[in-house]
């Protein structure tokens, strides 16, 4: 029966080695709650690293065992891959670019060779468990190769990404010397999921500039597959927040803490010791605070909790000596006997204290430069039973999107913090609760079990949405029927689009010009005489008649506008009127005013705007303009406007290319036809054939086709196959 993995890098367990021992201490992360109604059920697994190195054997052994029986898989890594892996590319090269802070990251090759391998560890160990139709959910950015080196093994399983961290503007993320085969890596999975739409957009962005595929409505088609990419804004286990601050064990520590300050209203500051989240700027504020309104000393105390957090990595261990000498500095400034200003505590405390710091504090002051989600300040909500209390949040936190009734702050703008602060520390209780109340409702509604719902129920949409879509590959059984009827036909017919689907595109389109592999496939081909070939394409005649018209075969020009047959000259299929082409001429020119690197192309019968030189992204904003423009126009003409392949073409309603192969149908008898394309323009071509025809598409995208290939050399592939001819440039593995 199909099951669901989930791999992040670290297992939901940390183990630790006492008295010789090995002990398994479950994580309490909000992950790990989340995901725990799903992992262990069933035949459900969970794969990651258990947090300690362990090289002996017979104790590896001992862990897989103990973690197998708790729906759980290790995988160990030595010293030098967490060096390398986890603190090195994780998280001083990737963890400070996709928070912008580019400026800590540093790029060295080795660290990137152990990322790459320790990504290939976790695929083979997952090679090992998975079979071909599970479904795989990989977490984070430690894991941003694994989607591919997946698909590549197992290729029909389900893969979703979910990225806990922000993607970074395409302008960031291209810094890095690995963005392509990052990206590349990403793209292994069907459903991307990011906590925001500004993440979602980041790496859309990226995925278009650095790998050259556009999207739709967050589809990518990569060719030869569909993906979608969405946002997942992610919640916490409410219900646990809630009821422990509810617990008596709470209360009593809230009381004891309470006493224990003496200062009327604390301010609370709960963080993962991280450049990202902003503690120097918030100490300053608090400084600032301090010395503007004096009239809040002795009544007001900073709690600050910061958990230690990759001491191991150079840029922390700097970080702890700032914040040691701001939190002294202010302190030595403002104590006095029974009141220090801020109560630092550099550890991790259990879930009780936290709790209770969440019920007393009045506000809780998060202010990162930079978070993906952050689920402090959600879990701070959720513990205000009484509704009182107020929540500073920065704007850079993704749960600033949700949150809206809370206090929006710049965590660069110390002077807006200082003064939210006062607002926050002044505020009437109504109001409080009015801010307080709407937060927890949508925080109870959007919590972490819908999360993990909606993301699950969005890529069984997505596998759906790709068979519907999907046609068939034209595989080896297939071939072998193909080439069965095209042996036993007498009287065969092609229909061969040009650009596409027997030439790659150029960025010029005179530069796609045919090789001498095509002429000469095209030559045999044709020479058999039950064949006959007919190469269709939306160029200009003169065009075709220069590249292919010394040829034995048919051509197709313009849509279908003129069309030649094999021993006579051009002619045109109807009499068209082309009036119209000055005035749309006209606008067309306008649009290359206001687009560096576009171009018009005349045809007789049309009119065509290029746009694969201009600058990624804007090329594709103006030709959605310009369609739009041309399709008002065109509707009450007869004029049709092709949205095509980085080119908007406008021309005559009743020329097409779909009509333009219903003449050789007619005209010829024919017991086996061929057709391949590879535009939504070759569509029409795909509609006028018989149904027993085959029909191939280049690229996997929606067709009617009925097969589809995934590129020009495997076109050249089959028909050189057909014909019994070597192909001297196509690739080994094709031949
Ligand atoms: C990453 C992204 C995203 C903190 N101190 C103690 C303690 N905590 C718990 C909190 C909270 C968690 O740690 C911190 O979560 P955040 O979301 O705030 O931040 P990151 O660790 O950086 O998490 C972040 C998240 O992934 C999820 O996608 O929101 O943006 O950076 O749950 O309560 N827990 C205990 N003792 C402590 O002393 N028990």
């Amino acid at each position: 029966m199909a099951k669901l993995i989930i791999v992040s890098n670290r297992l939901p367990v940390k183990l630790q080695e006492q008295e010789g021992r090995l002990d398994f201490k479950p994580s309490e992360g909000g992950l790990a709650t989340g995901l725990g109604s799903i992992y262990k059920k069933k035949n459900n697994l969970w794969i990651g690293w258990p947090g300690m190195v362990v090289e002996d054997e017979t104790q590896q052994q001992q862990v897989i065992d103990n973690l197998n029986g708790q729906n759980m898989h290790p995988v160990f890594l030595t010293e030098k891959e967490i060096k390398e892996f986890y603190e090195g590319f994780s998280n001083e090269t990737l963890w400070p670019t996709f928070h912008y802070f580019s400026q800590y990251a540093i790029y060295e090759q080795q660290l990137w060779e152990t990322y790459v391998e320790v990504n290939q560890k976790y695929c083979d160990e997952l090679v090992k468990v998975a079979e071909p139709d599970d479904t795989i959910w990989v977490h984070d950015y430690q894991l941003l190769l694994l989607p591919s080196m997946l698909r590549e093994k197992l290729p029909e399983s389900t893969i979703g990404f979910f990225q806990h961290i922000p993607f970074p503007s395409y302008e960031v993320f291209r810094l890095l010397p690995w963005r392509k085969e990052l990206l590349e890596g990403m793209l292994g999975s069907d459903l991307i999921g990011f906590h925001t739409y500004d993440d979602m957009r980041h790496f859309l962005s990226s995925v278009n500039r650095l790998v050259g595929h556009g999207s739709t409505h967050g589809w990518i088609n990569t060719g030869n597959r569909s993906l979608l990419v969405d946002s997942f804004p992610m919640g916490i286990d409410y219900e646990k927040y809630e009821q422990t601050a509810a617990s008596e064990e709470v209360m009593k520590r809230e009381k004891m803490y309470r006493n224990n300050l003496h200062s009327k209203k604390i301010v609370l500051s709960i963080d993962r010791l991280d450049y990202s989240k902003g503690i120097p700027q918030r100490l300053q504020a608090f400084e600032l605070f301090l010395e503007r309104y004096p009239e809040f000393h002795e009544k007001v105390t900073l709690v600050m909790l910061v958990v230690p957090s990759r001491d191991a990595v150079e840029k922390y261990k700097e970080l702890k000596e700032e914040v040691d000498e701001l939190v002294g500095r202010i302190n030595g400034k403002y104590s006095h006997m029974n009141w220090n200003p801020i109560q630092y505590f550099y550890r991790s405390y259990p879930l009780e204290t936290l709790s209770a710091f969440y019920r007393m504090a009045d506000v809780a002051l998060v202010t990162p430069m930079r978070d993906g989600m952050n689920l402090v300040c959600k879990e701070y909500v959720a513990s205000k039973l009484d509704q009182t209390g107020v929540l500073i949040l920065s704007e850079m936190a993704g749960a600033s999107k949700e949150l809206s009734e809370a206090l929006l702050i710049n965590p660069n703008d110390i002077n807006q913090m200082v003064e939210t602060l006062h607002a926050a520390l002044t505020m009437p209780e109504d109001m409080q609760k009015q801010h307080m109340q709407h937060m927890q409702e949508s925080l109870r509604r959007y919590n972490i079990h819908h999360w993990v719902s909606m993301f699950m129920d969005r890529l069984s949409y997505v596998k759906i949405k790709q068979l519907s879509m999907a046609t068939t590959y034209l595989d080896e059984a297939t071939y072998q029927e193909l080439s069965n009827s095209y042996e036993e036909a007498s009287t065969r017919l092609f229909f061969l689009e040009y650009d596409g689907a027997l030439v790659d595109y150029h960025n010029r389109p005179l530069m796609a010009a045919p090789d001498e592999d095509l002429l000469e496939l095209l030559q045999v081909l044709s020479s058999n005489s039950k064949n006959r070939v007919v190469v269709i394409s939306s160029r200009e005649k003169d065009n075709m008649q220069r590249w292919l018209g010394h040829l034995n075969i048919d051509l197709i020009a313009e849509h279908g506008v003129w069309i030649k047959q094999r021993g006579t000259g051009w002619q045109t299929m109807t009499s068209l009127i082309d009036d119209w082409k000055s005035d749309i001429r006209l606008i067309l020119d306008l649009y290359v005013d206001r687009t560096p690197g576009s171009f018009i192309e005349e045809k007789e019968y049309s009119l065509v705007w290029h746009y694969r030189r201009v600058e990624t992204g804007l090329g594709e904003l103006r030709a959605r303009e310009l369609v739009s423009h041309l399709n008002f126009l065109a509707t009450n003409s007869n004029l049709q406007v092709l949205d095509g392949q980085m080119a908007v073409e406008i021309k005559a309603q009743e020329v097409s290319k779909g009509k333009a192969t219903g003449y050789w149908l007619n005209m010829y008898p024919h017991d086996f036809v061929l057709a391949i394309g590879d535009d939504w323009g070759d569509e029409d071509i795909f509609k006028a054939m018989p149904r027993e025809a085959y029909t191939v598409k280049i690229g996997n995208s929606h067709s009617v086709a009925k097969y589809h290939l995934d590129s020009c050399e495997e076109t050249r592939k089959l028909l050189s196959r057909l014909v019994g001819l070597k192909q001297k440039k196509l690739p080994k593995e094709l031949l």
